[in-house]
């Protein structure tokens, strides 16, 4: 099991739609055809969802909403890898956001865990944004003094940007888990 978890309204459910499509390249034409966004509401409790990633294997991540936030630790034991998302546009959540990834990377269950932070929400933030909100988060010192193997892509669950390094990620360390 892949669990997916991120403040409210980054993007979380959006993503899981985008990459159910398999059709993310990022490429002019997937970018052109903006208007066939499929549309999501905030999610209560969690969205479960399989997809098709590299090779055909198929997936199942699960989605815990932003506002459900003080239970996502109850989904960290039957976790094999973690994806922890934010909005690149929304500098007001960065502090909160910060202290939830930091809390979610202490938890005993996490030790083991690999991590993936997605920085989404690219096609909306300028190089100076997605810089300043790196350094705050202190993202890349944590990448290479943290115990576990972290992760970091920018992303739009929007256009297709880097979601073919999604795709891979999750192939490369989502394992069968006994009971999700
Ligand atoms: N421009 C842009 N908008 C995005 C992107 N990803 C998501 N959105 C929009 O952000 C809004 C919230 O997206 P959701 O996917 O519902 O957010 P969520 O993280 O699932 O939120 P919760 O379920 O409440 O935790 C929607 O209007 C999406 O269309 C992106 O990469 N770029
Ligand atoms: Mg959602």
């Amino acid at each position: 099991m892949c669990l997916l978890i991120g403040p409210s309204g980054v993007g979380k459910t959006l993503l899981l739609k985008t990459l159910q499509t398999g059709n993310y390249s990022g490429s002019k034409s997937f970018t052109d055809s903006l208007e066939d966004v499929p549309s999501t509401i905030p999610t209560t409790g969690t969205n479960l969802v399989n997809i098709t990633v590299h090779k055909k294997q198929e997936v199942t991540v699960r989605e815990v909403g932003g506002s459900m936030g003080p239970i996502w630790p109850n989904y960290y034991k039957n976790a094999n890898a973690i994806m922890y998302m934010l909005d690149l546009s929304n500098r007001c959540q960065v502090s909160a956001a910060c202290i939830q990834l930091l809390t979610m990377l202490i938890h005993p269950c996490n030790a083991a865990t690999p991590i993936l932070v997605l920085l989404n929400k690219k096609d909306l933030s300028s190089v100076t944004t997605s810089t300043e909100i790196k350094w705050l988060l202190h993202l890349e010192e944590l990448k290479e003094q943290a115990t576990h193997k972290i992760t970091i892509l920018e992303v739009s669950a929007k256009t297709g940007l880097g979601l073919d390094q999604v795709a891979r990620w999750i192939h490369d360390n989502h394992r069968k888990s006994v009971q999700s």
